[in-house]
């Protein structure tokens, strides 16, 4: 078999996905000389930023913020027009990335990898593409992305729909054109929050189906202002550096005081500044908000109050209230003029949660016995998340055993970074690591940063594989376990938890103990000479 392989098709890594980390993840494998091939499903680079092309596709995450960080010429000669970047832009940022850093070459678009298997008697993984192509690589890298696994609720009757439809997670990438059409809209997460206002002034009538209100903190989106940005915030270099030891990867200052040792006037003044800052701010205003009930009371009844403030019929207003979750326990929405949306005469809001979508008719959608007439339906319902990418290939490491099977009851990796029985495989902001709680691009440099030096460590020492023990795997586990557990996350069902897809199993995936301290646990790690991981030698393969 192995003699029958072109060369061309042995590399010294592979890596899966061409989003920001899988890009990033190429150039620094170069960087150490590594031969390396990136596959991608898309027919061009980006990954999110590829797929997800819905009207108002936005980053919640500042442009300054949502840039690489590894080259100080890129962050030189990069401008953002907005203070936080349209997925257009983002896409042209990362297309430039790919030509600035001479990335196409070993990027193989419109390729999508089905499996991987280790085999023992080489120390390699055989990957295979859905094509039918076969390369075997030393090093896996999964850099699938955590929301790419787009998910369409089984819905009865959806075939025999005479419009159009759409997920927001896969949007075709000629114009779709709204304009005289009656649009339904299922799902109020953040990509809904995002596309309802734009959907609403081009459609005729826009029916909005939601089943859970989010919380939305208004983006404050203007023109970026470079210098004021600086003033503010310091240099790009300077923000980064405090985003790396932060709790979200974030610059803001965080978590100032407990929410229950203000005044009611205090609270509120509070809240309202960070109200002002726009955005994401708003998650590190207390610290108690995530592990105390009272606290996260407050910050709710703060939210309600801005709801009522900007929705005009107060029952329209009290359903879009979150009641039954604590704040931030499902991802907070950021939003452009959501909320004044439903004031517009052509936008209805229908509750599918006491009585959910029965079917999908040709003509539209019936809810609690009432045919809602549609000429398009968006699904802005969300994605199996964190796992279902990485399991969607059919990843198998030692004996042959299957990482979905592994992970059928909750994913279990060490550090969010490998997993035990699976050598020389690395997931870029895996389940276990903060991921999906972070600004992802801080969290994917600090991945990648880290799985290259690990490697290099593996080639440096003459080993074969580097392989999370499954002591430290199941010590992480319970610690990533731990944490969750002693906040409020519990308490939502949200797809931090699987909880949007039937079936899956109720874990709390990403973890909880801040951007900062996690890299320093992994620095230690490194530092320690990788004290969880066993290093096979060569000759005891
Ligand atoms: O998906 P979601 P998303 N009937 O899962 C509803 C990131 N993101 O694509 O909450 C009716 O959050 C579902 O209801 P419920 C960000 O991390 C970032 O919006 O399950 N409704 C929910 O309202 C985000 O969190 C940006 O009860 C159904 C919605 O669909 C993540 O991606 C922008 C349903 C799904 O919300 C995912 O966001 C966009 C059904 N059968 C996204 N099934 C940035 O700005 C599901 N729902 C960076």
């Amino acid at each position: 078999m192995i003699m029958e392989r072109d060369m061309r098709d042995t590399v010294d890594a592979v890596v899966v996905g061409a989003g920001f980390a899988g890009l990033y993840a190429l150039h620094r494998l170069r960087g150490l000389g590594l031969s390396t091939r990136v596959f991608e499903a898309g027919s061009g680079v980006g990954g999110t930023w590829f797929w997800n092309r819905y009207p108002g596709a936005r980053c919640d995450v500042e442009s300054l913020d949502y840039q690489y960080a590894f080259s100080p010429e890129l962050l030189d000669e990069w401008r953002w027009s907005e203070r936080y970047p349209r997925q257009g832009e983002i896409l042209a940022y990362l297309e430039h990335v790919a030509d600035r850093f001479a990335l196409r070459p070993d990027i193989e678009l419109n390729t999508r990898v089905s499996g991987a298997a280790f085999d023992e008697e080489t120390s390699r993984w055989e990957v295979e593409t859905e094509a039918g192509g076969h390369v075997s690589a030393r090093f896996l890298i999964m850099a699938t992305g955590c929301l790419s696994a787009a998910r369409v609720p089984d819905l009865p009757g959806l075939d025999s729909f005479a419009g159009r439809w759409f997920h927001t997670g896969s949007w075709p990438h000629e114009e779709v054109d709204f304009t005289g059409q009656r649009v339904a809209v299922v799902g109020t997460g953040s990509s809904g929050v995002q596309s309802i206002p734009v959907i609403a002034q081009q459609a005729d009538q826009l029916v909005v189906f939601q089943r859970t209100p989010s919380f939305s903190v208004p983006a404050v989106n203007e023109p970026l202002d470079v210098e004021a940005a600086r003033r503010q915030h310091g240099t790009p270099m300077q923000r980064r550096a405090r985003a790396r030891v932060s709790i979200g990867g974030l610059p803001y200052p965080e978590h100032e005081g407990s929410a229950l040792e203000m005044s009611d006037e205090e609270r509120t003044r509070h809240l309202e500044e960070r109200s002002r800052m726009g955005g994401l701010a708003m998650y590190g205003a207390f610290s108690d908000v995530m592990v105390d009930q009272d606290a996260n009371a407050a910050v709710v009844a703060f939210f309600h109050d801005k709801i009522r403030e900007r929705v005009d019929d107060p029952a329209v207003a009290e359903r879009l209230l979150p009641r039954d979750y604590p704040f931030g326990t499902k991802r907070v929405c950021v939003d452009t003029g959501y909320y004044e949306t439903f004031n517009r005469d052509n936008v209805t809001i229908v509750d599918v949660r006491e009585s959910p979508i029965e079917e999908i008719t040709p003509r539209g959608l019936r809810v609690g016995g009432v045919e809602h007439e549609v000429d398009a339906i968006v699904f802005a319902t969300g994605f199996d998340a964190m796992t279902g990418a990485v399991t969607a290939v059919d990843l198998r490491g030692r004996a042959g055993a299957s990482l979905a099977q592994k992970w059928s009851a909750g994913p279990r990796t060490y550090l969010g970074l490998a997993v035990a029985g699976f050598p020389n495989l690395f997931l870029v902001t895996g389940p276990g690591s903060p991921s999906v709680l972070s600004n992802m691009v801080v969290s994917i440099e600090q991945h990648v940063d880290w799985i290259a030096d690990a490697i290099a460590h593996v080639r440096d020492s003459g080993a074969a594989c580097i392989e999370a023990t499954v002591a430290g795997e199941d010590a992480w586990v319970d610690h990533v376990d731990e944490v969750a557990s002693s906040t409020l996350v519990h308490r939502a069902n949200s797809w931090y938890l699987g909880a949007n897809v039937p079936g899956k199993p109720r874990v709390f995936m990403p973890y909880m103990g801040g951007v900062g301290p996690y890299a320093q646990r992994c620095d230690e790690e490194a530092r320690g000479g990788y004290a969880g991981f066993a290093l096979t030698p060569t000759d005891r393969r």
